[in-house]
């Protein structure tokens, strides 16, 4: 089995001064297949203080010397694509090709976004053209603390560790015990890279444990989480005793609505799309709100589309989808199943229980309920795995109401031909993120939500400015 107990700290792989063992479970056979270990407070704290002795010379260190470290880990990231893709496969489930076009390819488009981003934001400029001498000096935040989820691993570290790099940042980074191996292969590309030692610090660990240390710890000067709202809740309230920046990025409960005059690939893409990662992703279009003219018809298209998705081994290479992530999940999943079928929506597709000829590995059947009300527990809580809620509704004012009638505020989704519609629709929608018609994010578009979706923004300039302080200068002086 792969042992991979060490940290990397200060430029150094070191073994953990107080860490006890983990076993990593590949999700699709449920067999163990590497041990690392879990830091203690120890082992945070040498973390923090390497990246606190990094801080002062990473922040002189010119930004376009930042930049290029980053462009040359790109090209390292590149050549250690498919080590990526493996170990993602192993540790999360995601199938062979999926992990490298989508989870693998996540990371080289952010760091990019970052790149072309920086290179045209000025960091030190006059407040305004009557104010010339007062200017605005874009400062790095400090020592951050990055802690990352498990669903889309690459996709979530690079977001963070790339923003933090460029914007002088120094950083210690504790991925999701779920998700360590690629992780501490990132570690080996930013060695490689040549980022100076103490700038990018690995500790493995819990929430519990390192996470909680991070959070809390004086020296820490910002945290950017990504995960559950319970664990952004217990971060929030952990830092709040050092008033340190916090940025989160928490779950969704996104509504597609398709309207009766949305194009003939709406249904099938909003089912496609909901089974995507096995269902595993905060931007998930989990309910699909349908116009009622049009309802029956796709209730029936969806079930039949659930019913064509392919469920497989993660180390198997095709269109099929993986397992979830691990038991937990695979629980919940099952429980909020059968919440659904025990409140009333109709069970349309999937179900319970493992798809047929697994009796091992953590698979879910591509799951559909029809006459979902939105006061369902299927509707409200964020269910994490390939299950679709659909819900009726007869004017755009009821959608609007429906969609916006939960906590969450991550990704909104709206199908209709009427371009006045989609613009309102657009307004309307309370969530960070509202995408129309199939349309896909443009590069350095800024991901985040609103509500409890969590606060901040990722990618190209605002993740950039996500750990940047604001210094205004008054009576700068002309040279
Ligand atoms: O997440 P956790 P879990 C949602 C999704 C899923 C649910 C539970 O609904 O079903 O969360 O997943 C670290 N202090 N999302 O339990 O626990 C933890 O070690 C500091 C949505 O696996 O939030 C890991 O690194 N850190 C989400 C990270 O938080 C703590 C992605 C995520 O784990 C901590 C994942 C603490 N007290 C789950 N407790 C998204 N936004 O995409 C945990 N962690």
């Amino acid at each position: 089995m792969l042992e991979k107990r060490d940290f990397y700290i200060n430029g150094q792989w070191v073994a953990p001064q107080d860490g006890t063992d983990h076993h990593v479970i590949d999700p699709s056979t449920e067999e163990p297949t590497a041990v690392i270990s879990l830091g203690g407070t120890k082992d945070a704290e040498a973390a923090i203080a390497a990246a606190k002795a990094a801080f002062p010379a990473w922040m002189a260190t010119p930004v376009e010397d930042r930049i290029a470290l980053v462009d040359k880990l790109i090209d390292i990231y590149n050549t250690r694509a498919e080590d990526l893709a493996q170990a993602m496969s192993t540790e999360m489930g995601a199938p062979l090709d999926m992990a490298r076009s989508q989870q693998v390819g996540a990371g080289t488009w952010h760091l990019k976004n970052f790149i072309r981003a920086a290179k045209s934001f000025d960091f030190n400029r006059p407040l305004s053209d009557r104010a010339s001498n007062d200017r605005i000096i874009y400062e790095p935040v400090g020592v951050a603390a990055l802690i990352t989820p498990w669903n889309w691993p690459m996709n979530q570290v690079t977001l963070k560790v790339g923003a933090a790099a460029i914007a002088g940042c120094t950083m210690v980074l504790k991925p999701s015990e779920e998700s360590p191996l690629n992780a501490i292969i990132f570690a080996e590309m930013m060695d490689a890279a040549g980022f100076p030692p103490g700038v990018f610090n690995l500790i493995n660990g819990d929430g519990p444990g390192v996470g909680t240390v991070l959070s809390g710890h004086p020296d820490v000067d910002m945290v950017s989480f990504t995960g559950s709202s319970r664990a952004g809740r217990l971060i929030s309230k952990n830092a709040a005793d050092t008033l340190k920046r916090v940025h989160l990025e928490l779950g969704g409960k996104g509504a597609n609505v398709i309207f009766d005059d949305a194009d003939e690939k709406a249904v099938k893409r909003g089912v496609l799309h909901m089974m995507n990662n096995t269902g595993q992703s905060c931007n998930a279009p989990s309910r699909m709100l349908v116009q009622r003219s049009k309802y029956d018809a796709a209730v029936e298209e969806a079930a039949a589309i659930a019913g064509k998705v392919t469920v497989g081994p993660a180390s198997e290479e095709g269109h099929h989808i993986g397992p979830v992530v691990n038991e937990v999940q695979w629980t919940k999943i099952q429980d909020l199943i059968q919440k659904g079928i025990d409140e009333g929506a109709r069970l349309v597709a999937g179900g319970t229980g493992r798809p047929d000829g697994f009796n091992k590995g953590y698979y879910v059947r591509p799951t559909v309920f029809a006459d979902v009300t939105n006061d369902m527990t299927i509707a409200r809580e964020e269910i994490f795995g390939p299950v679709l809620s659909i819900i009726p509704f007869e004017t755009e004012e009821d959608a609007i109401e429906i969609a916006n009638d939960t906590p969450y505020g991550l990704t909104n989704y709206v199908q209709t031909q009427d371009g006045s519609r989609l613009n309102r629709m657009a307004q309307a929608l309370r969530s960070g993120m509202v995408e129309m018609n199939g349309t896909s994010r443009a590069a350095g578009s800024p991901f985040g939500g609103m509500k409890q979706s969590g606060n901040g923004r990722e990618g190209g300039i605002w993740g950039i400015e996500d750990f940047l302080e604001v210094k205004a200068v008054s009576g700068w002086a002309a040279e």
